[in-house]
């Protein structure tokens, strides 16, 4: 119930929010909502050279709850690492290092900023995903580079059966999928270029990204 009263108040302007918060003797309705911080997700995460991350900001109050604000404009503290869209949040990797990306959100006169420092790494022409028994890519998404011409991705299958069924895959190329395994390894090896996407065919929730550079 507080809190649905608190929605309605936090539609109102910054300047309102101020007022009431000066008017303080004698009030008995709870705190207005104040923009207090930005929040900044995901944290700890890793973007390949060539490839991006999309990141979100959410505005608090002085409590923690989101609240509504204008949009966020986001900067990075080193574009030669990691280059942001000032409008979208979207990360584009493109040299090794850990940029800090930040996001600054102002709403009347009021300006908070939040941020998350973001890995860039090079991708290699090999990488692992394991199937696990809590129905799961991990990671879900991995970039590798072709060396020679070809990269490869192996799955570890842990005891619970999975598939790799593939969804979309780039102009020309003809990954075959894994029939349901278990307890086992099974490789492919990617020659053409592009985005492909997979799942298994058993548990609806698993979903995964092979990019190849
Ligand atoms: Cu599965």
């Amino acid at each position: 119930m507080l809190r649905s009263v608190a929605r309605i108040v936090a539609a109102g302007s910054v300047a309102a929010a101020l007022a009431a918060c000066g008017g303080s003797s004698g009030s008995t309705t709870g705190p207005t909502p104040v923009f207090t911080s930005v929040a900044v997700a995901p944290a700890s995460a890793t973007v390949s050279v060539g490839a991006t991350l999309t990141m979100t900001a959410l505005a608090k109050d002085q409590n923690g709850a989101v609240i509504s604000t204008p949009a966020a404009t986001w900067s990075s503290s080193d574009e030669t690492k990691a280059t942001v869209d000032p409008a979208t949040g979207v990360v584009s990797g493109v040299a090794n290092g850990t940029p800090t990306i930040t996001a600054s959100i102002t709403d009347g006169s009021v300006t908070h900023e939040g941020s998350q420092q973001v890995s860039v790494t090079t991708p290699t022409a090999t990488a692992t995903v394991t199937a696990t028994t809590g129905q799961a890519f991990s990671p879900p998404g991995v970039t590798i580079a072709r060396a020679s011409g070809t990269g490869t991705v192996t799955w570890t299958f842990q005891s619970l059966a999975h598939t790799v069924t593939w969804d979309t895959q780039p102009g020309g190329a003809t990954e075959a999928d894994i029939d349901p395994t278990q307890n086992a390894q099974v490789s492919r090896d990617f020659t053409v270029a592009g985005h492909y996407t997979y799942h298994c065919s058993i548990h609806p929730g698993m979903h995964g990204t092979v990019d190849v550079q």
